[in-house]
């Protein structure tokens, strides 16, 4: 099997098709870093761009995206099976409004991979419930992820409820996302921001105890 007829399987949403072929493509020694960002992201992309097109509508989207999860279930072993030294505990989360959570997931077994121990809150998280998190977890830091520019703001809020409890020292801020960049996160005052997650690890390994 060809990367492209994997892609278009993700796009068609064959979950079986995906993860048999992503098995293919490891057993072909194709790199799991290949893997990710060539074909599931890339499919991904392609249905982004029909879905905006009005070629294709919310169900489309949404068995395409369990198709990439079936794809990434495959390589998430060889992801985690890394074992490097205990760098603390990061708490992560998609911000209030906001569904999408393929890729704070891959964040996520990314950071779990290098050697975090990762909390994960889920999907549509409030403010509050990070502050919680904050208070209860003491994580070095918290990953925000938003994927729609309407949820975005919640990152804002978050921040500003770190300051506000007086614990805006005590926690680093990364966030994250599509339509997130280098300079929103400058603007609302968080510490870091990656553009994917292979960058994330990068960025969150400097607050590493
Ligand atoms: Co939605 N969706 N969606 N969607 N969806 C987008 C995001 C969109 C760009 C599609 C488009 O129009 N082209 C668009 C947003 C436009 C905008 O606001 N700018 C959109 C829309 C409009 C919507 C709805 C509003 C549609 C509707 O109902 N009319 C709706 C909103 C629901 C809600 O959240 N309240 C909606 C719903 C859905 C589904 C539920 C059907 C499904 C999500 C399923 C799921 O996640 N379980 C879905 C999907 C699949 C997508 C697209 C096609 C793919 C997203 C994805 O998983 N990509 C997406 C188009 C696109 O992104 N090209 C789209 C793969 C993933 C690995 O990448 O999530 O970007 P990504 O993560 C990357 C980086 O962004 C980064 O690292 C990751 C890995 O490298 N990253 C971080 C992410 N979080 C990070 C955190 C970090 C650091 C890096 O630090 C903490």
């Amino acid at each position: 099997m060809r990367a492209n007829e994997i892609k278009d399987l993700i796009i068609k949403g064959d979950a079986a098709g995906t993860a048999w072929g992503v098995e293919e493509m490891l057993a072909a020694g194709l790199a799991v870093d290949d893997i990710i960002q060539g074909i599931l992201v890339s499919a991904m992309n392609v249905v982004g761009e029909r879905f905006r097109e009005g070629q294709i509508f919310v169900p489309e989207m949404l068995i395409a995206a369990r198709a990439m999860k079936a794809g990434l279930k495959i390589l998430e072993p060889l992801i985690l099976q890394a074992g490097r030294k205990y760098l603390g505990k990061v708490v992560i989360g998609t911000v209030k409004g906001d569904l999408h959570d393929i890729g704070k997931n891959l964040v996520g077994t990314m950071l779990q991979g290098a050697g975090w121990d990762v909390v994960d809150l889920g999907v549509d998280v409030a403010p509050e419930k990070f502050l919680k998190a904050v208070k209860e977890q003491k994580p070095a830091a918290i990953g925000l992820s938003a994927l729609l520019s309407t949820t975005m703001g919640s990152m804002k809020t978050v921040l500003g409820l770190l300051e506000q409890e007086g614990l805006r020292s005590q926690v680093k801020v990364l966030v994250g996302g599509a339509p997130v960049s280098e300079k929103y996160a400058t603007e609302i005052g968080a510490d870091g921001y990656a553009p994917d997650a292979g960058t994330a690890v990068h960025v969150f390994a400097r607050y590493a105890s």
